[in-house]
């Protein structure tokens, strides 16, 4: 099979609420939709690409930019196997090293093609692809644990009315943004409202050559983990700080790779990582995470970066393999956006989980209409 097309939409739309990390806040997400074409059948895909370009290097423009001058070409070059086309084409992309969202957008747009082509829900394309897949190829779930992630709030009456309505909707673990200056005193003022509801921070880097007296400091406050306090690249820096700590450090930002993750759990920069297929260059190498991760006995959860339901229903779908144990950063769509672009929307559950859909492909239907009133700009890249 070849690939005959690829469509890329860069679409913007309005979160529901202002969301802030250490590295700044956004109030609408632009977003990069891949959609692949092959014999009447097509697949999306999306960038988990940030705009602008704080959690790494890499915005929708430079995506768009890098599929359509670099990645396309080899995309329509490549003759790919019936079965296993993506992770065939994400081992041809993969000679770019660089760039992962880039990669991971069409790869995944892919995933879902293939999926469809074989008449299969995406989950289990997924196990497929995974050393723990079952002997039946059954998912070991068919709804998933969720979790919400709330942006750091200048005022603490919007952040507690947050986390008010999270409980109520059924969420069942919280997770904070912190940064320095803003960290202790919150966490502290959350457990005196809420008691010892499951609750976790992430830094995303924001300790960085700072003085990390506050993550010991929290390191008594019973969160279940800290993601990412120090740099992107300071796995050493990790290493050290875990030793002083009871409280497990989540790598995110650092498991940049499957070879730097490796790398992070012979150091043991952190006890669980978060995989997060954008940041790694595709499914696939989520997928060797996972397996990686199993094999030392080490926790994962699937991490998010507000994508659209396209991106979403991806992660609902890897989030069925085994060693996905924890809630993941994958909350319903009304968390991010007044009208995703699938129909359904995802929900959550009294049960504090979704549902993985069992139709072929991500399971769910995109709606053109929406995508086109969101519609900053889009183009269809042919092979020759
Ligand atoms: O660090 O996990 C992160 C969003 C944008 C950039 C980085 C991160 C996040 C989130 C959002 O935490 C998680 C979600 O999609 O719900
Ligand atoms: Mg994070």
């Amino acid at each position: 099979m070849r690939i005959e097309a690829l469509d890329l939409i860069w679409i913007k739309m309005p979160l529901v609420g202002w969301f802030a990390t250490s590295r700044g806040g956004i109030h609408e997400r632009n977003i990069l939709l891949v959609r692949a074409h092959a014999e009447g059948v097509t697949g999306w895909g999306e960038a988990g690409a940030d705009w602008p370009p704080r959690y790494s290097y890499e915005t929708v423009g430079t995506c768009w930019h890098i599929i359509e001058d670099f990645l396309a070409a080899d995309t329509f070059a490549a003759e790919l196997p019936e079965e296993g086309a993506a992770a065939a084409l994400g081992r041809v992309l993969a000679d770019w090293h660089w760039h992962p969202m880039a990669r991971a957008a069409i790869e995944e747009a892919v995933w879902d093609l293939e999926a469809r082509r074989r008449g299969m829900p995406l989950h289990r394309l997924y196990s497929e692809a995974s050393e723990t897949r079952g002997a039946d190829g059954a998912a070991p779930r068919d709804r998933v644990e969720v979790g919400i992630s709330l942006g750091i709030q200048p005022e603490f009456a919007v952040l507690e009315k947050q986390i008010d309505d999270a409980l109520a909707s059924g969420y069942r673990r919280i997770k904070l943004k912190i940064e320095d200056g803003h960290d202790v005193d919150l966490i502290r003022r959350v457990r005196d409202r809420f008691g010892d509801i499951p609750l976790m921070a992430d830094a995303n880097c924001g300790y960085e050559g700072r003085d990390v007296a506050p993550l010991l400091e929290l390191d008594d406050m019973g969160l279940l983990m800290i993601e990412q306090p120090l740099g992107h690249d300071d796995l050493d820096g990790h290493a050290e700080l875990q030793t002083r700590m009871k409280t497990p450090i989540c790598l995110d930002e650092a498991a940049s790779t499957v070879e730097r993750t490796a790398e992070a759990l012979h150091k043991e920069a952190g006890r669980i990582i978060n995989i997060k297929c954008s940041r790694l260059g595709g499914r696939s190498n989520g997928i060797a995470v996972h397996d990686l991760c199993g094999r030392h006995d080490i926790p994962v959860w699937c991490g998010g970066m507000l994508e659209s339901g396209v991106g979403r229903l991806h992660n609902i779908a890897i989030a069925t393999l085994p060693g996905f144990s924890m809630a993941n950063d994958l909350s319903a769509s009304n968390r991010y956006w007044k009208e995703d672009i699938i129909e359904p929307a995802v929900e959550l559950g009294h049960d504090g989980k979704v549902a993985v859909p069992s139709a072929p492909g991500i399971g769910y239907e995109v709606i053109e209409e929406r995508v086109e009133r969101h519609l900053v700009k889009r183009t269809t890249l042919t092979a020759p």
